[in-house]
């Protein structure tokens, strides 16, 4: 089935109960049970059919065998991180969300989990980080927040030729949406998403999603969910399945608006650099046109005035909203130094205080332009 087709159907069937047509909210902690050990759902952490729904669904739309929901992108994230074992070493792009850099340093070098930082379009970059005890590969691809691109087809054949157990690679597909790219398809072993962003669309639920192929993976991440139990509730997933229904319209216009909108500001004279992989002059524009199906709704730009002119862009839009997050419907304006990204502050990764982050929502991307224009002409 086609991509739009699998956003409406995916792991969706009207529900065996009365027919409901959109899979209902299962507000139940616990089930009925006939006889001990037969019951299909006995407890909501371990499962609920609204869950299950939605782990469908993900499966469906990154052609995985398996889906599971968490609770937020961060905690699907931790239970990937939670397949390493003390002495372990991974190797992640040198541009990541600053929650995701945080717990590599914060939380999981405590337990004697070691992060390397390559620049991930680097192939001889990568293989050089590669140790004895390289168990993973975390791959960002658009980056968050300055958009660079790795070349997943390339990564997953590096892994290939690497002594078993090699490690896994592992890619969190959040930016692009399954919409733009499916990464288990060119070769990796497991996707992540923030669910938060352009899955659930409308900046009204956190939730995050993992999907794969392997059986045994599946099944040691699947034991994770229910042992630690970032479980989300059924709310939670009844949203993200609502919105997955209208992502391919939704991405569609993320696309053409932020290209439109990327190839505008580059000709800004308040704007000393875009970063869009649409653009030609993205470094890996090639890439992207080989790799991504439309280049997605995130742009990054530097202001011209440095970082107090970033700040007064991002305080005086008045249709983009000064907000974290992305993905949404509605658009929204960031300076990530400052608020998405502290957490890399004075580190390696640290962003400079002059870059701008837009999320291109799905108004009238004229009016967005002109609300941009007016914010950068003040700055
Ligand atoms: O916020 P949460 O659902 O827990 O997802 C974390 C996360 C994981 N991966 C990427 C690439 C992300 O961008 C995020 C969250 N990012 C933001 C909140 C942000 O504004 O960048």
């Amino acid at each position: 089935m086609h991509f739009d087709t699998l956003a409406v159907h995916g792991g969706q069937e009207p529900d065996p109960a009365f027919g409901a047509v959109m899979t209902p909210i299962y507000q139940t902690s616990t089930f009925a049970q006939h006889r001990i050990g037969e019951a299909k759902y006995d407890y909501a952490r371990t499962a609920n059919p609204t869950r299950t729904a939605l782990q469908r669904a993900i499966a469906a739309l990154e052609h995985a065998k398996h889906g599971l929901a968490f609770a937020s992108g961060m905690a699907a994230i931790d239970t990937v991180l939670r397949l390493l074992k003390p002495g372990d070493h991974l190797v992640a792009s040198n541009d990541v969300y600053g929650g995701t850099y945080r717990i590599f340093k914060r939380v999981y070098e405590d337990y004697g989990v070691r992060a390397t930082f390559v620049e991930m379009g680097d192939l001889s970059a990568v293989r050089a980080a590669l140790e004895p005890r390289t168990r993973l590969i975390w791959v960002e691809t658009p980056t968050n927040p300055l958009l660079k691109l790795a070349d997943i087809a390339a990564l997953a054949e590096l892994l290939r030729s690497q002594p078993l157990p090699r490690p896994l690679l592992v890619v969190d597909n959040t930016f692009a949406s399954p919409f733009i790219q499916q990464p288990l398809r060119l070769g990796a072993d497991i996707v992540v998403h923030s669910a938060t962003k352009y899955l659930g669309g409308h900046s009204d639920v956190v939730n995050g999603l993992i999907a794969l192929n392997d059986d045994e993976l599946h099944a040691r991440l699947k034991f994770l969910q229910n042992a630690v139990g970032a479980v989300p509730g059924p709310l939670d997933c009844f949203l993200v399945l609502r919105g997955i229904k209208t992502l391919h319209l939704r991405m569609a216009r993320h696309c053409a608006s932020a290209l439109r909108i990327a190839t505008w500001l580059e000709s800004h004279p308040a704007v000393a650099r875009v970063y869009y992989p649409g653009l030609p002059s993205h470094p890996q524009h090639e890439l992207a046109r080989r790799q991504m199906h439309g280049f997605g709704g995130m742009i990054a730009f530097l202001a011209k005035g440095g970082a107090e002119a970033a700040r007064r862009i991002a305080e005086s839009t008045r249709l983009f909203t000064l907000a974290e997050s992305l993905g949404g419907v509605e658009s929204l304006i960031e300076v990530p130094a400052a608020m998405t990204h502290l957490s890399v502050a004075q580190s390696p990764l640290a962003v400079d205080p002059a870059l701008v982050r837009l999320s291109v929502g799905v108004e009238d991307p004229e009016d967005l332009i002109a609300d941009l224009d007016q914010a950068l002409r003040g700055s």
